[in-house]
This record gives C-alpha cells, structure tokens and sequence, in this order.
C-alpha cells in the first residue's frame, strides 16, 4: 500500500501506527516491535510500516492485564473479604487491612480492584454511620488514616513507558486527601507518572505546578460538593494553558478517571 494508503489507515480511529500502539500499552517502541515479530502482537506491513488494529491492541492489553500464573480473585471473593476488611478498619485492626489487601495482590488482583471492592465501599459505610451518629469521628479519622498508610505501601510501580506526566489534587476547602491518593495509585497502576499533591490545594498553585512541571494530565478529585465550582474554574485554567484535565465527583469511578486519563493521552498525540 502507499503512503497516502497508509495514512488514511492510520488516519482512521480503528488502527494506530507501531509508536502509538507502544504508548497505548505503555511500552517502549522496541517491545512493541519485538511483540509484532514474535507474533503476540498481530500488525499489517503496510507502506514499510506496521500497523495495528485498535482490536488487537485491546486483546493483548487484556491478556497482558490477566494475570497467566494465578487467577485473578473474583468479585465474589473480593466480596468475602469485604466484611472481615470493614471490621479491621472500623477497629483500627492496621494489620489485617494491610494483611487483606497484600493477599488480594499476591493472589493477582490489580490495585484498582482492590480499592473499589474494599476501601471504598467500607468508607462509605463509615461516612454514613459517622453521619447518623453511630459512629465517633475519631474512628473515622483512625480508618482514614490506616487507609492513607495502608495505600501508600501498595503505590505501584509498573514497569515500561509512562502514558505521560500526571497531578492529582484536590482544591482548598476540601480535606479529603484519600480520594487523591486512590487516584494517585491508580493513575501509576495504568503507567503514569504522578505528582500527588493532595488535598487543600491552593488553585493558583496548582496552576503553576502544572506549567512549571509539564504536566500533560491534571486530575482534580471533588469530594466536598461546595469545592466544585472552584475545582470546574481551576479546570478550565488549566485546559485554556493546553493542560487536558479531569475533575472527579463524589461517585464518579477509579475506572472512569483511569479510561478517561487514557483517553486524553491518546487524544494529545493527535
Ligand atoms: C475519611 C473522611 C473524612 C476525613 C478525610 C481524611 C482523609 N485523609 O482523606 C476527614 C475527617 C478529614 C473528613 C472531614 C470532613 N468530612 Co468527610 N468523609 C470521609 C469519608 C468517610 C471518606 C472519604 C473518602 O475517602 N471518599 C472516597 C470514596 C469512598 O468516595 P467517593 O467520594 O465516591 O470518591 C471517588 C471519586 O472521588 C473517585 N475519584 C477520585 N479522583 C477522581 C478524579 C476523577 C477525574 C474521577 C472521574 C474520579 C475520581 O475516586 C473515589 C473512589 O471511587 C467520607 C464518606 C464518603 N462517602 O466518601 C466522608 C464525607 C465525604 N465527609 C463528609 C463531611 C460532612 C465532612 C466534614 C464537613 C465533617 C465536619 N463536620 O468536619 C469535614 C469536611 C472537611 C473538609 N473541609 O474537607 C460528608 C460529605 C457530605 C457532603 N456531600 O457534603 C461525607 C460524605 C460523610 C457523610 N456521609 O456525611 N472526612
């Protein structure tokens, strides 16, 4: 095929050229190519280049994403730990916290799993006591700050090619540092560089940081709803100085914030 030929294929959202599929997955070119020769990765020689076909980037990324040597633990399993992982926290039981998360890892769960099934929905939970009175807040303040330290052992770091340069904060007005350190592990699960400022963050600064540091994804995690207008302003700050950013709410997904940080990095190479 020709150069225009290939172009048009490349051009289209359906197949990608060798480089961008590498960053996609998060590798280096090299790995890509030796991937592709070794036939773990199917690409098309077209025009003396490869290229792939977004379908085929999916399936591999999830067969890299599936652990081969053990199985995954299920929804299922991480529901039977749910209960024994609420109970630790809500006593201040640090070790078994630690101990639940670190046999869910081992046994091959990834992180964002792990914070889905386990932290948050026990969080919740503890909010919601604390807020009909069942609960002291001391008990809150203790499980976060388990969840904080418990969190930081498991901060991932993958190997490969980073997707790009991340921050991840929260604005001033809102002391809910934890949903940012979520956001933190998950974003350096799925390969990104991240600067984790955490909460209480002052807008103007933020601004700067992501000038001065080159960031080329800024995540703004909203938990307390009268930082939202403040957090939307911040955002479009930053979008108009050419910064892609996300603002997450009270509900919004780890998921969502992990497909749409992927979304903007493929979007910025365009
Ligand atoms: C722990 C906690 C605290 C700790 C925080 C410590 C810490 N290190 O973070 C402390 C004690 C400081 C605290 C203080 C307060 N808290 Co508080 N707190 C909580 C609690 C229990 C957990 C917070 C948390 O980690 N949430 C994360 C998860 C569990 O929830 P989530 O909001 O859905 O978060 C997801 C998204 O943010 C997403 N995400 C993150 N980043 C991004 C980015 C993008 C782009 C996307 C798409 C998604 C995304 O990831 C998260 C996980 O899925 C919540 C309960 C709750 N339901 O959240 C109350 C809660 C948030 N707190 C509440 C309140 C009222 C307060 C106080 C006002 C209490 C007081 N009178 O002092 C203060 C406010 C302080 C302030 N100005 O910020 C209320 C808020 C009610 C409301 N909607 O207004 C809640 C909901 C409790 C309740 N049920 O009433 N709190």
């Amino acid at each position: 095929m020709s150069g225009p030929a290939y172009s048009r294929l490349v051009g289209s959202t359906d197949a990608l050229d060798l480089q961008a599929a590498a960053d996609e997955l998060g590798v280096h070119y090299q790995t890509a190519y030796r991937w592709v020769r070794v036939g773990r990765l199917d690409a098309r020689m077209i025009g003396g280049r490869y290229v792939v076909e977004r379908d085929d980037l999916a399936a591999l990324d999830k067969a890299r994403r599936t652990p081969t040597a053990r199985t995954a633990p299920s929804a299922a399993r991480l529901d039977r730990s749910a209960d024994r992982f609420h109970d630790a926290l809500v006593n201040g039981d640090e070790k078994t916290v630690g101990k639940l998360t670190r046999k869910l890892v081992d046994e091959g769960s990834a992180m964002i799993d792990v914070i889905c099934g386990l932290f948050v929905p026990s969080l919740r939970r503890i909010g919601q006591a604390w807020h009909d009175g069942q609960l002291a807040i001391s008990t809150e303040h203790r499980a976060s700050a388990i969840g904080e330290r418990v969190l930081g052992e498991f901060m991932p770091n993958p190997r490969g090619r980073r997707r790009g340069t991340a921050m991840v904060a929260a604005l001033s007005g809102d002391r809910h540092s934890l949903p940012t350190t979520m956001a933190a592990v998950v974003l350096r699960e799925d390969n990104w560089h991240v600067h984790h400022l955490g909460s209480d963050m002052p807008a103007d600064d933020i601004v700067d940081f992501c000038a001065v540091h080159d960031i080329t994804l800024a995540a703004i995690t909203v938990t307390m709803p009268d930082t939202a207008d403040l957090a939307n302003a911040t955002a479009d700050r930053l979008r108009a100085a050419r910064t892609p950013t996300l603002v997450g709410e009270p509900g919004r997904t780890l998921g969502d914030l992990v497909e749409q940080a992927r979304h903007a990095a493929s979007a910025n190479r365009r």
